[in-house]
């Protein structure tokens, strides 16, 4: 029987344990910039067996809220250095997640005060999150620009040269955004791409995007170091598709001869109910898809994960569990979960922006 605690291999990663620290936002990067508080709440994190890093732009373009990280400006990636040497040091890997926001953004987020990007104009209905005058605020995302296609080699190029920078600043690797309604899931699903070209319509013409970015990012650091993360079904940030499985079934064929690292799927609705009634999704069957296709990375798993259901899911097959929400509030999450240990409650009022408070002073057992 797989273990939590065993030590695995996912692609190039060697990794001390199954347990990842999942992708949180935390908006504590001023200027794009991560600081000495972000060195030490990672540090603090080391010892899950992979840190995936909050949500990190790859380019001014691709930013949607205040104070997320960059992987785009020099002061950017000196910031990171900082922090891959302090989990490298503590013994840990961390791979940093490459994202590109679409029109999830409002346009004092944008270069010049533009519109923000996206598939086709069409706005979705939900919020980022703004600083003015020091004060936070949730605000309604802008009215997008639909991108032309002459336009999407660039972005491509930004994914490619993020992933390099990630490298090149001590980053085990990295993990393409391909969720939660972001650029790369808008161009994916109906409901936010109305496209009449060769990115839009069918099934391989809205898969095209992703895929051209994650060829060309395993072109650029070697798929063994590149996770993909995607949720088929959830509702986050306005997304939807009236089929996801057909959809997901032509990824999986798609991916299984990259050789990535990992697949990051996150079950249901993110951050919320594991169904979700009026969007079914057989989640066995994509994964089947893409092992049957010759697929051999490492199956990640996400979404209110607990002991029990971890332990379940390896059963079941899966090779990693993510965990979100308890890495906040527990820095020794994987001793927690080893000695069944009580996990501290979240201050969800610390979770974005601000200081310590709710980011390193969260304590270990003893
Ligand atoms: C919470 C707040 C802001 C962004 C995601 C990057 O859902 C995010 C995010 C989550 O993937």
């Amino acid at each position: 029987m797989p273990s939590l605690f065993d030590a695995t291999q996912a692609g190039s990663l060697h990794l001390a344990n199954r347990v990842v620290m999942a992708p949180l936002t935390r908006n504590r990067s001023p200027g794009a910039v991560p600081s000495a508080l972000t060195v030490e709440y990672y540090r603090q994190r080391a010892s899950a067996g992979l840190i995936v890093t909050e949500a990190t732009a790859i380019s001014a373009q691709g930013q949607g809220y205040a104070d997320v990280p960059g992987l785009y400006g020099k002061d950017q990636l000196d910031g990171w250095r900082k922090v891959t040497d302090a989990v490298h040091a503590a013994g840990g890997q961390i791979v940093t997640q490459l994202w590109h926001v679409g029109r999830i953004s409002h346009v004092e987020l944008q270069p010049g005060h533009q519109a923000p990007v996206a598939p086709s104009a069409i706005a979705a209905k939900a919020k980022t999150y703004l600083l003015r005058d020091g004060q936070g605020s949730f605000v309604e995302t802008s009215v997008p620009r639909a991108l032309s296609a002459d336009e999407l080699p660039g972005i491509v190029n930004d994914f490619r040269l993020a992933a390099r920078a990630a490298r090149d600043s001590g980053f085990d690797g990295v993990e393409i955004h391909g969720a939660n309604g972001y650029l790369l899931d808008q161009f994916l699903k109906l409901g936010a791409n109305h496209r009449t070209d060769h990115y839009g319509g069918s099934i391989a013409n809205r898969a095209r995007l992703m895929l051209e970015v994650v060829r060309a990012v395993v072109a650029e650091i070697g798929g063994g170091r590149v996770g993909l993360r995607l949720s088929p079904v959830t509702p986050a940030n306005d997304i939807s598709d009236p089929d996801p499985q057909p959809l997901f079934d032509y990824l999986a064929a798609e991916l299984a001869p990259l050789g990535l690292a990992y697949i990051h799927v996150i079950e249901g609705a993110t951050g919320g109910p594991r169904e979700i009634a009026d969007r079914p999704f057989d989640y066995g069957k994509f994964k089947a898809a893409y092992r049957a296709a010759g697929g051999k990375a490492a199956w990640m798993v996400n979404n209110g994960y607990d002991r029990r259901l971890a332990d379940q899911a390896l059963a079941d097959g899966a090779d990693l569990v993510a965990f979100g929400r308890p890495f906040i509030s527990n820095p020794d999450l994987v001793h927690r979960l080893r000695e069944n240990a009580p996990l501290q409650p979240l201050d969800k009022n610390t979770l974005y922006g601000g200081g310590a408070e709710g980011y390193t002073d969260y304590p270990t057992l003893t």
